[in-house]
Formats: structure tokens, C-alpha cells, sequence
């Protein structure tokens, strides 16, 4: 079957979404294709905050009350070192721009919702002729039906591990790869959460804690990859852990209902387009949890492409790319720093570890230095 459209996306992830949402409200036909079936989408459970910078998209575009109502404002985010509490306001000290609360299952559950139409189950995607002015997507339905779309363009939202990115030439492009060399141990427990997000650091290591609902908590440890298997760790012993680093012997216990493990790494892939093509999100770039900027990355860039193909603005389109590289670069290094101040005070190495607590030291002496932490927690307008 055949058929056409302005824009193909490919992936019905917060990138692939929030563009179809954008292009749709203002008039453009886009059809968005997913591998996965609705209720796996629905259901993936990963990113937990959307930035200010990230608001502000939906807010501009009117559509607040669709994505974001009861979404609570971000408060105090508490560090501690060696158990020592500090506390850190992270919307007063950027100038009163809160981040909200947004499970990313939820404002999955909220797009799909305000977009409509998606194919999930779309198999064998394939992108073709990018590099012409009518390039084609094809696929096939869940009842076996092969389909062809020729479109204008296509949004290349699938992800690390989607088609879109290994559709272009490799000479194309260049990929810039860091592993951190840390691991974290997350697991989920029925455990009551903490008042305020939770890090802190420590020489045993890194430990976190944040609420899950009301009742519930995530806690991370973190461990090195490679020489240590945190899977073979008893209850107790990761229990253990977590009141030592911590620094709460009278830590509230739970069964734990869910363990995974990370290992961090950071990934971009320049430039971001190729031909017709235009790839968003985590299908351009990774980058560790520590700040919180990946979904947000992927709606920056999702917001970015929409305005170029509504503005229908070959220059918006050529200066796609470098714009949104830039921002993700801009993140890339928050998040390197911020993993480093966090995760370097429990590491052999003394120079890195006094390192790590002069960084920590300034950003409760120096209010610049906190304004500029809380400013890249929000998310710049750039
Ligand atoms: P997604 O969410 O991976 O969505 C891509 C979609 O494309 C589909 N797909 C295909 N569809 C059709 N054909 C194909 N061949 C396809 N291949 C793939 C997939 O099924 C999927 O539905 O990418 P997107 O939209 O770029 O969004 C990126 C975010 O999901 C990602 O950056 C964040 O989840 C990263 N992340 C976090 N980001 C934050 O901002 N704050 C966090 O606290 C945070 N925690 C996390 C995270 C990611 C985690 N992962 C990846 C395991 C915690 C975890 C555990």
C-alpha cells in the first residue's frame, strides 16, 4: 500500500511524540510508526523530570493543560557528604524556573493521548532515498501488510538502538563515545521516600534515594563495572550499603520489588542530519542520568525540528543540527561534571576525591556557583 504525508517520525518515544503533537496542532500531516505494541510504550518506565526549559515548550504551544496539570513543581534537591545534610533550592536560585515532576510513562500516557493516531507494530522499518526530495519509509503492519510512505521529510525519533541513525552513510557522520567507568545498582523498594530527592556521596561510594509515589522508593548504589556484580550482593549487604553511605543508620527498609543495573556512557553522533533526514533524541545522543537532561534533550530537539518544518524554512532546517548539538553538548558537560562531583568522592584516587569536594564545598559557599548549577538543572533557552 501506498500513500503519502509531510513528515514520517519514526519511534513514539517523548521525541517522536512531542514532534507529531507539534506538527499536528499546526496543520501538518505526519505520520508517526512504532515497533512496540501501546501498552509496552504506555508502560516503560525511565525519566522522571521534565526541566523548565522543557515546561516552557508545552506552555508555549497552549498545551499545559493537556500534558502538564497536577505535575508538581521541584523543591529542594538535598546532597549529602559523609551523611552531613545540605540543601540545595534549585528554583529560587535560577531565578523562579521550577522543574516538574513527570513520571515519563505519564507524559508518554499524555501524548499519545493528545496525538492520536499511532502505528504501533510497525516491523522491518526502512528508510530510503534520504538524500532526495521525496524520500520513502517502508514497513509492515501488524497483520502483514506491506506499506510504502513518500514524504517530505522524516524525523528519525527510534532511539539508540532504532534504523534511523545506521541508515546513513557512516563516512557521514562522526560518533563521539565516553564510558564513565561506573555502574549503578538501582533498586526499587516498598519503602517510604525521602522528603526531598536524595544523593549522596561518600569514600564507600555514591548512594541516591527518590520517591516513587508515596509509598515507594528508588535507591542507587553505585559500584565498578567490570570487577564488581552487584546482582550476587544479599539484601542485607546492599541495605548495609545504603545506611553507610547514606549516612542514616535508621534508614526505613522494604522488600526490594525490582533491581536493575546501569552502566553509564555518553554518546553523540554529528552531525544531526543527513539529507531529508533528521534524527532527535536518544537517537543522536546518550548521556547519564546525572542531571537529568536526556528526555529533555529529545523534547529540545523535538521542539526545534517542529519549528523549522512548520516555519517550512530551509535555513531553520540547515541550522537544525548545530543547534541542537550545541545544547546537547552544553548537557554533556553538566552531566560529566556533575557525575564527577558526586562519584569521584568514593573513588581510590586522593587527588580526584579532594577534587570532588571542592566542587561540592563551592556550591554551597559561592551563590554563583549555585546559580550556575541551578540555571543547567533548569534548562537554558539556547
Ligand atoms: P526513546 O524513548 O528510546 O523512544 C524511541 C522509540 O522508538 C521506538 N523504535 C522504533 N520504532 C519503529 N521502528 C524501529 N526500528 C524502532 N526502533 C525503536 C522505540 O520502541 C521507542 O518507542 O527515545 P526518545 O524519544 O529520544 O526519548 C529519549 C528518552 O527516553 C531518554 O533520553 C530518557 O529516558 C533517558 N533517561 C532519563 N532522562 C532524563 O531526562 N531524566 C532521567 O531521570 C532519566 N532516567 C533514562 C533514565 C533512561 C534510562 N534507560 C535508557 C534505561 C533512566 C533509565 C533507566
Amino acid at each position: 500500500m501506498r500513500e503519502t504525508t509531510r513528515v514520517a517520525i519514526i519511534g513514539a518515544g517523548p521525541a517522536g511524540l512531542t514532534l507529531a503533537l507539534l506538527l499536528r496542532r499546526n496543520g501538518i500531516d505526519c505520520v508517526v510508526l512504532e515497533r512496540r505494541d501501546r501498552s509496552y510504550v504506555e508502560q516503560r518506565q525511565r525519566a522522571g523530570v521534565l526541566d523548565h526549559y522543557a515546561t516552557r515548550i508545552f506552555e508555549r504551544a497552549g498545551l499545559a493543560g493537556e500534558i502538564l496539570t497536577g505535575a508538581p513543581l521541584e523543591t529542594l534537591l538535598e546532597l549529602r557528604w559523609d551523611g552531613a545534610p545540605h540543601f540545595l533550592d534549585v528554583p529560587s536560585l535560577s531565578g523562579g524556573r521550577p522543574s516538574r515532576i513527570v513520571p515519563q510513562q505519564l507524559l508518554v500516557r499524555r501524548l499519545l493521548a493528545a496525538v492520536g493516531d499511532v502505528r504501533f507494530e510497525a516491523t522491518g522499518v526502512a528508510l530510503d532515498d534520504l538524500a532526495s526530495s521525496r524520500p520513502r519509509v517502508t514497513y509492515t503492519d501488524p497483520d502483514g501488510s506491506s506499506h510504502e510512505l513518500a514524504c517530505s521529510y522524516i524525523a528519525g525519533c527510534d532511539g539508540f538502538h532504532g534504523v534511523s541513525r545506521g541508515s546513513i552513510p557512516p563516512s557521514e557522520l562522526t560518533i563521539y563515545e565516553f564510558d564513565h567507568r561506573i555502574g549503578w545498582y538501582t533498586m526499587l523498594a516498598d519503602a517510604p521516600p525521602p522528603r526531598y530527592p536524595l544523593m549522596a556521596v561518600s569514600e564507600h561510594g555514591y548512594a541516591a534515594q527518590f520517591a516513587r509515589g508515596r509509598e515507594a522508593s528508588r535507591f542507587y548504589l553505585q559500584y565498578r563495572p567490570g570487577s564488581e556484580d552487584p546482582f550476587a550482593w544479599p539484601d542485607d549487604y546492599a541495605w548495609d550499603q545504603l545506611r553507610l553511605r547514606l549516612g542514616d543508620p535508621a534508614l526505613a527498609t522494604g522488600p526490594f520489588t525490582d533491581r536493575e543495573i546501569v552502566e553509564m556512557r555518553s554518546f553523540v553522533a554529528e552531525p544531526m542530519a543527513y539529507g531529508r533526514l533528521f534524527l532527535a533524541g536518544d537517537a543522536a545522543h546518550i548521556i547519564t542520568p546525572m542531571g537529568a537532561k536526556g528526555m529533555n534533550l529529545a523534547l529540545s530537539d523535538a521542539a526545534t525540528l517542529a519549528e523549522a518544518l512548520i516555519a517550512d524554512s530551509p535555513e531553520k532546517l540547515a541550522a537544525y543540527s548545530d543547534a541542537c548539538l550545541a545544547r546537547t553538548w552544553d548537557a554533556q558537560e553538566f552531566s560529566r561534571w556533575f557525575t564527577e562531583m558526586v562519584h569521584d568522592g568514593g573513588i581510590a584516587d586522593p587527588f580526584r576525591r579532594k577534587l570532588a569536594r571542592a566542587r561540592f564545598e563551592r556550591l554551597f559557599r559561592s551563590p554563583p556557583a549555585a546559580a550556575a548549577f541551578a540555571d543547567l538543572m533548569s534548562g537554558t533557552d539556547h
